[in-house]
């Protein structure tokens, strides 16, 4: 059977990183509906960011975006960040936001445009340097709205030589994580559609380019977990862009739609020592939260993540292994099966208690005071900058 020890002390170790975006206004191409007491700079996602750590003793660190978190001094970002117990993490660049990116960035056919794009990705590398931060992580919104708009193979050449640039100006501790998206803004080709170019663009750039795969970004009926295990047989797996969705790239909490999948993922990754932290699998979330609140919503999410991660743990390798190797088809998928219906809420709680943390983290915020705090002091909330 499972050793509870092991199980707790693995979520102990597993970090979930929030991403700033998700503490400010968002909503989609219809309506941005403004919350009260959302941050309004960098500094007060940071503060949010903060708070869902204090609650959940698993979130100690927050992904930035640039130039939606434009501040004068990075270093002091990372400082007032380490003073609230919390870690600047990945960098995202934005190279989509201009009008200039109409027809791509690094992608596109104009060189001044790409220049523009690859100094926007290279000035995130210094920011990086800055913050003490170690993943780069890059998508690209470039793709193509109809057949013959551009040569789809030019495309990939101006790609791989923009990558291949980031690639050598990154140090020693840095990786860049390549996201991909089938779909979105562009719907006809993306010039990263999928985790193959990913991967494949990965193992020509270097050691330090890795695969970033978020949740949303797959066409429906996609399996996650075979991606999952095999990014990481192939020590190509930089980490995941975890939230759910119905239909396309939803944005919504993690594990709110399909928490089996969920747990599936999970599997792959303790299976595969996805959760050892030597293996560098960042566990990052990105999430837009249109109508809930922001931060009772990330620690929801977080909760969704360690549960996941939790029932994943309990799944009795040596029996599954056994099945396995005996052919026994039901007996394996019951291994799986019993994993996923243990009711691991009471392990949670308890862990958190041994952690000195309130076994009821959403409950803890609540009364914490600091909802009401936020509302009375922030007028004014800045927008996530998506879908603003
Ligand atoms: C694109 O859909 C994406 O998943 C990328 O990670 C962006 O940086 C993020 O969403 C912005 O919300
Ligand atoms: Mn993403
Ligand atoms: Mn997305």
């Amino acid at each position: 059977m499972s050793d509870y020890p092991a199980v707790k002390a693995a979520l102990r170790a597993q970090h979930i990183e929030t991403p700033s975006w998700a503490f400010g206004n968002s909503g989609t191409r219809f309506k941005v509906f403004q919350q009260e007491g959302v941050p309004r700079d960098a500094y007060e996602k940071i503060a949010d960011a903060a708070k869902v750590h204090e609650f959940t003793g698993v979130a100690p660190s927050v992904a930035v975006h640039i130039p939606w978190d434009t501040v004068d001094d990075y270093a002091e970002l990372a400082r007032y960040a380490t003073e609230r117990g919390v870690a600047i993490g990945a960098v995202n660049p934005n190279v989509f936001q201009d009008d200039d990116y109409r027809l791509g960035s690094v992608c596109n056919p104009d060189p001044v445009v790409r220049t523009k794009a690859l100094t926007h990705l290279l000035d995130c590398v210094d920011i990086m340097d800055a913050t003490g931060s170690r993943d780069l992580s890059i998508w690209l919104a470039d793709g193509l709205n109809y057949p013959g708009q551009d040569s789809i193979a030019d495309r990939q050449g101006r790609l791989e030589e923009a990558l291949a640039a980031v690639h050598d100006r990154l140090g020693e501790h840095q990786r860049m994580l390549l996201e991909y998206k089938f779909f979105e803004p562009a719907f006809y080709a993306t010039d990263v559609p999928d985790w193959g170019t990913s991967y494949a663009h990965c193992v020509e750039l270097g050691d330090k380019a890795e695969v970033l795969v978020d949740t949303g970004h797959h066409a429906p009926g996609t399996n996650i977990e075979f991606i999952v295990a095999f990014l990481l047989r192939k020590r190509r797996l930089g980490g995941f862009h975890f939230n759910s969705r119905f239909y396309a790239d939803d944005d919504l909490m993690v594990g709110a739609a399909d928490p089996y999948q969920l747990f599936r993922i999970m599997v792959e990754i303790v299976l595969g020592g996805g959760l050892d932290p030597n293996s560098g699998v960042a566990f990052m979330l990105d999430q837009c939260h249109n109508i809930e609140p922001k931060i009772p919503a990330l620690i929801r999410s977080v909760m969704n993540v360690q549960e996941a991660t939790a029932k994943a743990l309990l799944v009795d390798a040596t029996a599954l292994g056994k099945a396995q190797r005996e052919g026994d088809v039901l007996g394996a998928n019951g291994v799986l099966v019993d994993a996923f219906s243990t009711d691991v809420r009471p392990l949670l709680a308890e862990l958190r208690e041994e952690q000195g943390l309130d076994p009821d983290p959403l409950a803890a915020y609540r009364r914490s005071g600091y909802a009401e705090r936020i509302r009375n002091e922030r007028v004014g909330g800045a927008a996530a900058g998506w879908g603003a």
